[in-house]
């Protein structure tokens, strides 16, 4: 742990190829923070088991994702970069806050009744305990700053709640975390249909772009995106499609909503679509060239994976000792 340096932790399931909601949302924002902060940015195939997955798809989702962190410019050598399932701490504090997190809590979380709802046929305790493993995750580093989409506010605040509950017992033990929400880009919408989040694990591929697509996809997805009646483009509440278009095309640009709203005036919506699709595509070229690069270099990849982790598991070891004195465990010297 650097005691000069507040720390960050974000992680991002290697559930599916990532899309730009997952990119603008979290990902985009997590390369702010590594000079001011220490870093930690995770891949948390634990996280993703509590949906079933093809082990072969998980392994080569988990290079994936990581080779995305560095290609979406992160430096390995500024932040640590890890896979969860390599820190044992994780799953271990996992098991500790599950005894600190009530039941009640928990079914109240709305990603467990959506997830639940979706896969009706595998509601497993690792799907309801989720919220604590995420929670583990993030108190096992002293993180101060977590940032993420605005679909893990409620996870969020049920972890700060569980430092808070421990750290009431038993003294001061975690930092309690706060959320770093990106206001413009906190929720991408779904192409296909603009109330839904964009969510990597969709099944309709024209509601997703993902940040893998080749440019002529990323045209023709914008072009197909659903819009709303009328033809202004303005953002508003009745105008849900057009609305996530503007907040996409503000983000890649860097423009405000009034600048993009006044930018296509009198323009109709064929030619607004395929301006967020050429702005999208890129801005996204440059990570795909450097993920082409990086990806063909497992063996590069597995080195960052082996060195994240062990800086990981040595300041998890830090916390993980506070907690075993804390609720009573022995601690044999060796
Ligand atoms: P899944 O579909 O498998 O649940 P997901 O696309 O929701 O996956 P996660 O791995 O759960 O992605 O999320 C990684 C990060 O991306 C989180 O910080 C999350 O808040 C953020 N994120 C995901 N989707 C969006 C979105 N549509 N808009 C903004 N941020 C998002
Ligand atoms: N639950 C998050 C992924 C996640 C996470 C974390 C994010 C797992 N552990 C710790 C921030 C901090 C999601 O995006 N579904």
């Amino acid at each position: 742990m650097y005691q000069d340096k507040k720390v960050v932790f974000s992680g991002v399931q290697p559930s599916g190829v990532l899309t730009i909601g997952n990119y603008l949302g979290a990902i985009k924002n997590f390369a702010y923070f590594s000079d001011a902060y220490h870093c930690y940015y995770c891949v948390v195939d634990e996280h993703a088991i509590t949906v079933r997955q093809m082990p072969a798809d998980l392994r080569r989702r988990t290079y994936e994702t990581l080779a995305l962190y560095i290609a979406c410019g992160l430096d390995p050598e500024k932040n640590t970069l890890f896979v969860q399932s390599h820190v044992s701490a994780h799953a271990e504090l996992g098991w500790i806050l599950d005894c600190y997190t009530m039941f009640g809590e928990l079914s109240r979380m709305t990603q467990f009744k959506d997830k639940s709802a979706k896969n009706a046929d595998n509601i497993n305790a690792g799907l309801f305990t989720y919220p604590t493993l995420m929670a583990a995750d993030i108190l096992l580093y002293q993180t101060e700053l977590v940032p993420v989409g605005v679909d893990q506010k409620q996870h969020l605040e049920l972890s700060r709640d569980i430092a808070l509950r421990f750290n009431q017992v038993y003294g001061d033990t975690f930092v309690v975390p706060d959320g770093y929400i990106a206001k413009e880009t906190a929720k991408i919408m779904s192409l296909a249909e603009p109330t839904k989040k964009m969510s990597k694990s969709d099944e309709n591929e024209n509601a997703v772009v993902r940040i893998l697509d080749p440019r002529d996809t990323i045209i023709r997805k914008f072009k197909r995106a659903v819009t709303d009646s009328g033809s202004e483009i303005r953002a508003a509440e009745d105008k849900p499609g057009v609305t996530n278009l503007i907040s996409i095309y503000g983000a890649f640009t860097g423009k405000s909503v009034p600048e993009v709203e006044k930018e296509f005036e009198g323009k109709g919506y064929g030619d607004f679509k395929l301006a967020v699709g050429e702005v999208c595509a890129d801005a996204l070229a440059p990570v795909q060239a450097q993920f082409a690069r990086l990806s063909a270099d497992k063996a590069y990849l597995e080195t960052v994976m082996k060195q994240g982790a062990e800086a990981a598991a040595h300041d998890a070891a830090r916390t993980m000792s506070k907690v075993r004195r804390k609720v009573g465990f022995i601690e044999l010297k060796r």
